[in-house]
Order: structure tokens, then sequence, then C-alpha cells
């Protein structure tokens, strides 16, 4: 049985999951009461973030290194293009942009926005995070003009990662969505699987419903 260590990011694993049908239990990591009343959590990450997996003797963090290993492990699957496939440069372009362009960037703007002192809010640092993540998105914007999703006419794990990123720039990171961006938003998370995500997360579930009504 996999172990998934935590929400935030690890919505997409817990997406990734229900759509391959693969069994699984999340263990909550509670961020905000601190990990280091967590020793459990530590002994699996000692670098405290979340998520982790456990699955037999592998012990991995980095969401999307573990949604690679997930399909590579149980697919094949089609979230996960062959490379042969013409599909495959744009996939694997955008499950790694997702991160490593959007998330990383929008998470240090929603943390200055929602967690910082007032006067620190709008610094230059939180700025050019928030600058970051809007010239990556014009990739994203650029894609949805030729295609419906990030590698083309079919939903990958690509979607998985860029999904999670925008809907934390809209809802935490004072992100306004283009009209193209948030159909897309709509359309793929309008999948069962997200649907069932959504329901084991109540962490997220929570928090979204807590955004939502502030
Ligand atoms: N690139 C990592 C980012 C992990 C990350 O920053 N997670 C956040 C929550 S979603 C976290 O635990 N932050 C607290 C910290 O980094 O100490 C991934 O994709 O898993």
């Amino acid at each position: 049985m996999i172990t998934v260590w935590g929400e935030g990011r690890g919505f997409r694993v817990v997406w990734l999951l229900e759509e391959m049908g693969l069994p699984y239990r999340l263990r909550p990591v509670d961020m905000l009461a601190g990990v280091e009343n967590d020793p459990e959590f530590l002994a699996v990450n000692p670098g405290g973030f979340i998520p982790a997996i456990q699955d037999g003797e592998v012990t991995m963090v980095e969401s999307i290194a573990i949604l690679e290993y997930l399909m590579a492990r149980y697919g094949p699957t089609p979230l996960a293009p062959d490379p042969h496939d013409p599909a495959f440069a744009g996939y694997q372009q955008f499950l790694h942009l997702g991160e490593a362009g959007l998330a990383a960037s929008i998470f240090f703007v929603v943390g200055a926005r929602n967690f910082a002192p007032e006067s620190e809010r709008g610094n230059w640092t939180a700025n050019q995070a928030l600058g970051v993540f809007e010239s990556r998105l014009r990739l994203v914007t650029r894609q949805l003009a030729r295609a419906p999703y990030m590698a083309g006419e079919a939903f990958t794990a690509a979607d998985i990662s860029v999904t999670y990123a925008l809907h934390l720039a809209q809802r935490a990171g004072g992100v306004v969505l283009g009209p193209a961006e948030q159909a897309y938003v709509d359309r793929t998370t309008a999948r069962p699987a997200y649907g069932r995500a959504m329901q084991a997360c109540h962490g997220t579930r929570e928090w979204v419903a807590g955004l939502a009504d502030g």
C-alpha cells in the first residue's frame, strides 16, 4: 500500500493515484502546527516539506518525481505518453514547468500575501516571484491557443502538474486567470478522479472552503 504524506502538492500525487486507480492511504501532515511536532514525518523526510511517499522500501519526495515514479512503476498509462509519441516533448516540458516554473514561484507569492507582515507583502522578492510565474504562464496560454491540454489533444500528468499551480495562484496568489486558462482548469477539474482526490484531501477541501468564505 502506498502512503502519501501530506497534502499541498501531495494533491497532485493523490489525483494521479485516483486517475490510475491505485490503492493508497493519505497521512496528513499539519504544516501550520509545525513539523517539529511530527517526529514520525521527520523520520520520513528530514527536510520537513510535503509531499513524501512510501511504497514498500521506496521513500521519495518531490511531487513531479513522485508522479514520474508512480507512472513508470505502475504504468504504462495514457497519463505519460510514450517517448516516441509526438506529444512526449510537450508533456515532459509542461510536467516540469508546472512545478519548476509555476508552483515554485507562486508558492512564495502565496506566502508573502498570506503570512508575511503587512510591510513585506509586496516586497521585491515577492514581486520577482510573481513576475516569474506570469512569464511562465505565457507558455501555458500559447499552448491553450493550440490544443485543449498541455501535451495536445489528451489529458496527461502534465495537466495535473499545471492545474495544481494555476489553482494555487488563483486561490491564494491573487492571480486572475484569463478565459482560456479558466476554461482549461474547469475542464481538468471536471474529471471524476479530481473529484475523488478532493474528497480524500480533507485539508485541501477545508482550505479551499475557507478561501471561498473569506
Ligand atoms: N518542489 C517540491 C516543493 C515542495 C514544497 O515546497 N512543499 C510545500 C508545501 S506544498 C512545503 O512543504 N513547504 C514548507 C517547506 O518547504 O518547508 C515538490 O514539488 O514537492
